[in-house]
């Protein structure tokens, strides 16, 4: 028979909430948690409001509990319960959430780079009810909307494929380069570059967000690929990380510790900022029905890649439940406890309190 689980409760009007949980898991009494009242803590933060219970795989429990066992001698005492509890457990159950519109803009809906032309032929705007819909309803801590903006002379344009010299090794040359071609610029370093129809210039129209997503009053735009030199999947750096946008310091600056990620091209710019988002530290989650792509191959690599690394898809109905913590996902609780482990990430650079808004 399973044990009674206790909930979780943070909420600290008087100072004892965290040495009450540690008590009410503490069922022999020993003033010590071992793996089995661990393990009840997991099953009693991993579910959803519908009464389901994550199952989070034994090896997963055992590295998770390494983490806050750091004297190693297979118990968490009340000292090492206080790191547990401030740094994972309260995210857990109140995270700071990001919301990242990426590239919904004109040209890849209806312009030059409409991605319904491409081999999927997926339908850029019917993302657009469905984001719409979440930032009607849901609070996000904060909510960013990125722009693709070249410059008229862009490395990534086909028609300005003969303004640099291509490297020997290039596999198509500059007189037969098509578009979606992949081509070598010569460096250096050699680089390698896709090349796609001019689209989001900027100050045009196809660089505008799509007139029917709703822009909310204190949104942040952030503006990627505007290095004429090179192009810039990710919201967070270019393809070379030469340089980065303002997103990781804002980010910073909130105590976001998970980004819900969705937008244009799935395969593309939102597939990248997604592993980004997760090589920082960040607890990233994939909004499928809100993602259109290019490449159906393509797609699916890319949703692979962020459960890969410990990221989430899921539909946009389950993001309300997520964001007020009563859905809670083991895999998030993993990642999380994997990047307190280290001292660079961005979510051990953060204390695990919210801050005042
Ligand atoms: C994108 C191709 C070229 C995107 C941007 O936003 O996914 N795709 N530039
Ligand atoms: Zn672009």
């Amino acid at each position: 028979m399973d044990s009674p689980t206790p909930p979780i409760v943070i909420d600290d009007p008087n100072g004892s909430a965290m040495d009450a949980c540690f008590t009410a898991f503490d069922k022999d009494g020993d003033d010590r948690l071992n793996l089995g009242e661990f393990t009840l803590i997991c099953r009693a933060l991993f579910r959803n409001d519908k009464g389901h219970i994550y199952d989070v795989p034994a090896e997963r429990l055992q590295q998770i509990f390494e983490v806050f066992d750091t004297d190693a001698d297979g118990y968490i005492d009340r000292e090492e319960f206080k790191f547990c509890w401030n740094r994972w457990i309260k995210t857990i159950v109140r995270p700071v959430n990001a919301f990242l519109i990426v590239d919904v803009q004109n040209d890849f809906i209806s312009g030059s780079l409409d991605i319904s032309n491409c081999s999927a032929q997926q339908k850029g705007h019917e993302i657009l009810e469905p984001i719409n819909n979440l930032l009607e309803i849901v609070e996000f801590d904060a909510i960013f909307y990125s722009l693709d903006w070249h410059p008229s002379d862009h490395v990534s344009f086909i028609d300005n494929v003969k303004m640099r010299p291509m490297d020997e090794s290039s596999p198509v040359d500059a007189d037969s380069a098509q578009v979606f071609d992949t081509v070598i610029f010569a460096g250096p370093p050699p680089m390698k570059q896709r090349l796609w129809p001019r689209h989001c210039v900027q100050d045009s129209w196809g660089a505008e967000l799509h007139k029917d997503l709703k822009v909310v009053d204190n949104g942040i735009k952030i503006y990627k690929g505007t290095n004429p030199e090179v192009d810039s999947y990710s919201v967070f750096w270019d393809n070379k990380k030469l340089s980065d946008t303002t997103l990781n310091a804002q980010l910073k600056m909130k105590g976001t510790t998970d980004i819900y990620v969705c937008g244009l091209a799935y395969d593309v710019c939102v597939g990248a900022t997604a592993v980004d988002a997760l090589s920082v530290g960040y607890r990233t989650i994939l909004i499928d029905d809100c993602c259109r792509g290019t490449d159906f191959h393509d797609i699916e690599h890319t949703k692979e890649k962020v459960i890969s690394n410990h990221g989430v898809v899921v539909h946009s109905n389950e993001v309300r439940g997520m964001i007020e913590g009563r859905d809670r996902r083991p895999e998030l609780g993993y990642k999380l406890a994997m990047e307190l482990k280290n001292p660079d990430s961005a979510l051990s650079q953060r204390n695990g309190i919210r801050p005042i808004d």
